[in-house]
């Protein structure tokens, strides 16, 4: 299994509130140094998905773990890293069976419950969701608050990535909180300067990290 060390900013793609499109956007996020990539596309169809994730893939090759949300399928057609997966997908241990024990699986989960169970299940990861209000993405839950992040830290010793509602501005909150990664999709891809705005994200996450 890859270790998720050192993740820092986790890039997730979206068509829909890209600029530039998503194969720019993904050069931009690893030439600012993004570790992690997930795609993460709910409107097109498998064959076009598969074209897509093989492009990711290239770019992300010995520079960024390569994860694809929701579809164990299109992961295992480009032999991705591995899967991101939620409560309400494929189950952890279906998708293990599938992928195998070196692919990476990482977890949504809302609380500290979800978060332990995600662990006893051998996640790879936990995505902490919503932290904050989001419109990115529909039915969404209750934001759970920085306090939840608090909690999962104490309680798990997975890597946290947090996600929903993060920009520049509360970044700080969340990885002294204990986060070990955050996602801010609409922060970063609804920007105009997708480099830039990474850029200064990463160099946040590092300076709260090392407080
Ligand atoms: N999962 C939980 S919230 C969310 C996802 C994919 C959307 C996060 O987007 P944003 O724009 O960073 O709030
Ligand atoms: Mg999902």
């Amino acid at each position: 299994m890859k270790k998720l060390n050192d993740i820092d900013l986790y890039f997730v793609t979206d068509s829909c509130l890209s600029r530039k499109g998503i194969i720019s956007d993904v050069k931009s996020a690893v030439e600012a140094g993004c570790k992690i990539v997930q795609y993460r596309e709910k409107n097109k169809s498998t064959k076009e998905m598969i074209s897509e994730a093989v492009a990711i893939k290239k770019i992300c090759e010995g520079k960024a773990v390569f994860l694809v949300n929701d579809r164990v399928d299109v992961a295992i057609a480009v032999d991705a890293d591995g899967v991101h997966i939620g409560q309400s997908d494929i189950s952890f241990e279906d998708a293990r069976k599938i992928l195998g024990d070196d692919k990476i699986i990482g977890l949504t989960v809302h609380n500290l419950d979800e978060a332990v169970d995600a662990e006893r299940l051998g996640a790879s990861y936990v995505g902490l969701a919503p932290i904050f209000e989001t419109d990115t993405k529909e039915d969404i839950m209750v934001p759970c608050g920085v306090c939840m992040i608090e909690k999962v830290r104490q309680g798990v010793s997975l890597p946290i990535v947090a996600v929903g509602g993060i920009s520049k501005d509360n970044i700080g909150d969340v990885i002294q909180a204990g986060a070990d990664s955050v996602v801010c999709i609409s922060a970063v891809v609804g920007s105009d300067d997708v480099f830039g705005e990474i850029c200064e994200c990463i160099k946040i996450i590092k300076e709260n990290k090392s407080k």
